[in-house]
Order: structure tokens, then sequence, then C-alpha cells
């Protein structure tokens, strides 16, 4: 398998939608308003954890396209949980990509404590060889949420997937913590966009 030439698709599929959610990004900041993204980032599978997932899976290479929808993966952190929602109905709205699945991992957490919203999307790439649709994921989540997530990803990388259980439980308290942080700062989201909003007229004028 030539995996350079494989994975070419998914690898502008992560640049383009780079560029377009950080364009979302800019034209809040235009505008002055409050931009539900604070930062977004993106990868393309590594092919070990592709082979890896291929075999969790139980499938084929043949079905590898269809079956491992995450091979292109674009992230977007967002301050409030609020925030989380109101990309979800940027996101529904577009018509560069159509969206095939969503996963509510925030109303529905995983027995992990992982809280997240993922879509997964098919997107029309351009190659020189006419259009292909390929699949992405795009996880949406705050930024409690994410240092969580890198926090666990970490953990079952050093334990291969097997986190004793005492660390797995501490980790569950962490995830229940992270939440109540997010539900403390939805509840004085006004008084720190209003603090963000005079931080960024300051600088500005300077
Ligand atoms: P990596 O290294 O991030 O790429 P499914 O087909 O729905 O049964 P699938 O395809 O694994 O299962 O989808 P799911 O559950 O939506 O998870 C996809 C990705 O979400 C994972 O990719 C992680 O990035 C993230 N994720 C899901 N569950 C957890 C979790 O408990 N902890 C953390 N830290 N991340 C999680 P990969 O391939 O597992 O990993």
């Amino acid at each position: 398998m030539n995996w350079e030439a494989f994975l070419a698709p998914y690898v502008q599929v992560v640049e383009e939608l780079k560029v377009k959610l950080k364009g979302m990004r800019a034209q809040f900041e235009f505008e002055s308003r409050h931009s539900p993204i604070e930062f977004i980032t993106g990868r393309v599978k590594p092919v070990p954890s592709i082979l890896e997932k291929v075999h969790r899976k139980d499938t084929d290479l043949p079905r590898l396209e269809e079956e491992i929808q995450d091979i292109a993966g674009v992230r977007v952190v967002c301050q409030f949980v609020d925030d989380i929602y109101t990309i979800i109905d940027m996101l529904r709205s577009r018509n560069d990509f159509s969206i095939i699945e969503e996963k509510d991992y925030i109303s529905s957490k995983k027995d992990s404590g992982y809280r997240s919203y993922h879509m997964i999307i098919r997107y029309p790439v351009e190659t020189i060889h006419g259009e292909k649709m390929v699949m992405a994921e795009i996880q949406i989540r705050t930024l409690a949420m994410n240092f969580w997530a890198t926090n666990e990803h970490s953990l079952n990388y050093k334990y291969d997937g097997q986190i004793p259980a005492d660390i797995k439980a501490r980790l569950q308290g962490a995830a229940e913590a992270a939440f109540k942080l997010d539900e403390e700062m939805a509840k004085i989201k006004d008084e720190v966009q209003e603090a963000q909003r005079i931080f960024h007229k300051n600088k500005s004028s300077r």
C-alpha cells in the first residue's frame, strides 16, 4: 500500500478545514464579537494508529475508507459550552460538505469520562483525477474538556489502553470537575466576555 498517495487527499482535507475554520474565527474578530472558536488543531491519523484501528474494528484494508472515519481529524476548541452549540449550528448550515453522523458525547459522556461533540462529514476534495469524497471527523469541545482528554490520552498511551483502576477512577472524578468548571464559567460568561472586550479595545487603541 502506498500510504503517502493514499493519505494525500486526507492531508488536503485537514488543511482546507483548518483554513475555513480559522477564517470563521477571524470574521468574528473583525466584527469585534466574541469568537466561539478559541483554537483549531488538525492531524492526519498516523499509519500505525490506522492499522491498530483496522485491527480493533476487525475490518480490512479495502474497507478502510468507509470504516475509519477519523483518518482526517480537525478539533475546534471553545471557551464555553454554549460556543460548542454555536459552532454546531454554523457547521450544519454550511454547504461545502455534508454531515453524515453526529455523536454527542456531551449529553452522553463516555464511560471513561470523555466529553466532546463529534461530527462526521463527507468532504469533496479536488484531485488531479477529479473529485474525491473523503470522510473527516470534526471534534468540538471546551478548553476544560480538551485539557481532560489530552491528559487521559497520554495516560492511555502510557498504559497501552489499560489504565489502572485507581487512576481510571481519578480520571472520572477529574472529568466531573472539568464539567463543573464549564458550568461555573457559563454562569459568569457575560462578565468574562465583557472583560475580554475591554482588554481587546485597550490593546488595539495603544
Ligand atoms: P486519536 O489518537 O485521537 O486518533 P465507533 O466507531 O464510534 O465505535 P470510534 O471510531 O473510535 O468508535 O469513534 P469515537 O468513539 O467517536 O472516537 C473517535 C476519537 O474520539 C478518538 O480517536 C479520540 O480522538 C476521541 N475519543 C473517543 N473516546 C475517547 C476517550 O475516552 N478519551 C480520549 N482522550 N479521547 C477519546 P482515536 O482513534 O481513539 O484516537
